[in-house]
């Protein structure tokens, strides 16, 4: 037999069937949610919040360290002005400076400025957002709900995923040289 269809197969065969419109949009668009899953990241308006992460607390621990980039792709500047979350009675956004020498940390009065087509970054050592009257301990690995208070985009929810007690850095996984809640 010179015909087979080992090797060569004849052109009806090897033609894929041309996917509709529909499908390709479909396609985008599953793809476009896993991304975002992967990226966990949320958005309201012109903000966007970039992997909202905690870190795990020694038990008994009354306070913890939150920490994002915010990015702003709007015309005009927004505000964190607050938040809540179900790990803590309260929070206060913070910001880190050297005071007579020491590093100390003090609540942003107006709150903290995020100008159009800039990202703000909180972070350990820097601004962050800090959990008070926690209700119980954070382990690594989980999530925990939150939301933050904008003065334009309003109240944003987000999920913060708890590293290690010492990560610098949300994904990281362990470096036990700087504890406590990171502020
Ligand atoms: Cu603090």
């Amino acid at each position: 037999m010179s015909n087979h269809l080992v090797g060569r197969p004849a052109a009806p065969f090897r033609r894929a069937r041309r996917p509709s419109l529909t499908e390709a949009l479909l396609a985008a668009a599953l793809t476009l949610s896993a991304g975002a899953a992967l990226a966990h990241d949320f958005r309201a308006g012109a903000l966007t919040i970039d992997q909202p992460w905690s870190r795990a607390t020694p038990a008994g621990a009354q306070v913890a360290g939150g920490f994002m980039t915010i990015r702003n792709a709007g015309p005009a500047e927004d505000r964190l002005i607050g938040g809540a979350s179900e790990i803590a009675g309260r929070l206060e956004i913070h910001e880190m400076g050297v005071v007579d020498g020491v590093m100390r940390m003090r609540p942003v009065e107006q709150g903290l400025a995020i100008k159009p087509g800039e990202a703000v970054e909180l972070k350990p050592g820097s601004y962050h957002i800090m959990f008070f009257e926690l209700k119980r301990q954070l382990k690594q690995g989980e999530r925990f709900k939150g939301e933050l208070q904008f003065e334009k985009a309003g109240t944003i929810p987000v999920e913060f995923a708890v590293e290690s007690i010492g990560a610098q850095g949300a994904g990281q996984g362990s470096g036990a040289a700087h504890q406590g809640h990171g502020g």
